[in-house]
Parts: C-alpha cells; structure tokens; sequence
C-alpha cells in the first residue's frame, strides 16, 4: 500500500542518513515502520551488525530484532545509546511528537532519552504543524493499575480532557495491559494545548500514578517521512 510503501521509504533514508559505521548501540523502537528499519540495518551486513547490540523498547522490539538475528543487548547493560530509531503517532513542526499508539512509549522514552541521537521515522499522515491533528484518540498515559480512576478523574476534571477513557483491549477482555504492567489512558486535549505540549505534558506527569506521558518533547533530533509520491521530507 501507499502508506507501507511511505514508512519504508522514511526508515530507508534515516537509516542510510544516520546509521554510521562507529555507531554500536542502537536502541529499535515499536510500531510498524520500525521494521523498515531494522530491515535497512540488516542490509548494511554482518561484518557491521556483528560489532552492533540492539536494544529493544518491548516484546514487539524484541522479537523483531532476534528474528533479524542480530545481537539483543538491554538498557542494563547499556544506559546509553548511540541512537534510538523509533516510529511515532504524529510529529509537530517542533519535532514534539505523540507516542504511545502501540501502548510502548515508557520503555521508548527511556531508549529516546538514553540515545546521544533519536530519529523519528513515520509515513505522511503523522507530519503535522499542531498535534492532534490527525491523531485524535488522544495522548497515551501509562498509569499504575491502582491509581487509574484516580487519574481518569483528574484528567477528565480539573486537567480538562473530558473523554478521557481508559484503554479497552480488542482480543482480551478489560484494559489493554502494557510490557510494565501498567493501564493505559488515552487523553484528548483541545488544539490550544496541544500547541504547548511540554506544558500539558507535565502537568499530567504531576499526577500521582502516572507512570509516563505520550508527548516527547524537543527529544528528536531527526523526522523522516514517507510522501504518497514517493518522496521524503526531513524536519529537524
Ligand atoms: O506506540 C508508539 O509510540 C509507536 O512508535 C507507534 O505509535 C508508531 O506506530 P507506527 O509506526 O505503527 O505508525
């Protein structure tokens, strides 16, 4: 499909961009473009990713990169990456994005934070001006279980995301449950604050029992996007 075709293309060119040879922990994101780019990587060949360990941000990140076979190292051993490749929900003019789409962004903020570079890839429809625009389920917040209602409340009150719903799973009955255990919240805020994303970013953060908010701000040094017309545009 056009949109497959576009997320190839955006993980193709920030992988030839940024992937160097000095590079040897690479810290691989969630989602579905981040195949793209693990599959650019292994093209790169053996006598690279042999000296390479990647680390991955959850169970999907981790599959994927032991059945690319290449060497799974973890945020333990490596604090500190030399750059994180990671899909996202939409991307702003700032590089501010939304995370959390796949119910990953605890262990992707702490591999985009752990990274001396973090790169964004995504096809057409997550590059915007303000967030929200296409992406209107809202900013994903990862909360204990025992503090969810607690938090709901919050939100939908003095917060101001009055549809603020806890995340029902789709072949399990109840919440979808993440690689921590932990609920996940989507929150929708009105356009206005999600021009400021840093500011509603904390203030959900504040909350007690919220584990991590979706919104990584002035985090990304790179966005690459696939276009319908087989272009890419690069922000940074
Ligand atoms: O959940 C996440 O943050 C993922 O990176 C996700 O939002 C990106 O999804 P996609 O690459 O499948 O569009």
């Amino acid at each position: 499909s056009v949109i497959e075709k576009s997320k190839r293309l955006a993980a193709f060119a920030a992988v030839d961009e940024h992937l160097l040879g000095e590079h040897r922990v690479i810290g691989i994101g969630s989602g579905s473009t981040v195949p793209y780019v693990v599959e650019r990587i292994v093209s790169q060949g053996p006598e690279l990713n042999k000296a390479r360990v990647f680390i991955p941000t959850g169970f999907q990140s981790k599959e994927l990169i032991v059945s690319s076979h290449l060497n799974l190292g973890d945020v333990d051993q490596y604090p500190t990456l030399d750059i994180t490749f990671d899909g996202a929900d939409e991307v702003d003019r700032d590089l501010n994005c939304i995370k959390g789409g796949g119910a990953c962004h605890l262990r992707e903020k702490v591999l985009a934070e752990a990274a001396k570079t973090f790169i964004l890839v995504a096809d057409y429809r997550k590059n915007v001006e303000f967030l929200g625009t296409n992406f209107s389920q809202g900013v994903p917040i990862e909360v204990v279980p025992f503090a969810y209602a607690k938090v709901l409340q919050n939100l939908r009150g003095t917060l101001g995301s009055p549809n603020a719903v806890l995340r029902m799973a789709k072949m399990k009955a109840g919440p979808v449950v993440s690689d921590n255990a932990n609920f996940i919240i989507d929150a929708p805020f009105a356009t206005d604050v999600m021009k400021d994303p840093y500011t509603i970013m904390a203030r959900i953060k504040m909350l007690t029992g919220v584990v991590e908010v979706g919104l990584f701000c002035h985090m990304a040094k790179a966005a690459y996007f696939g276009n319908e017309d087989g272009s890419v545009t690069v922000k940074w």
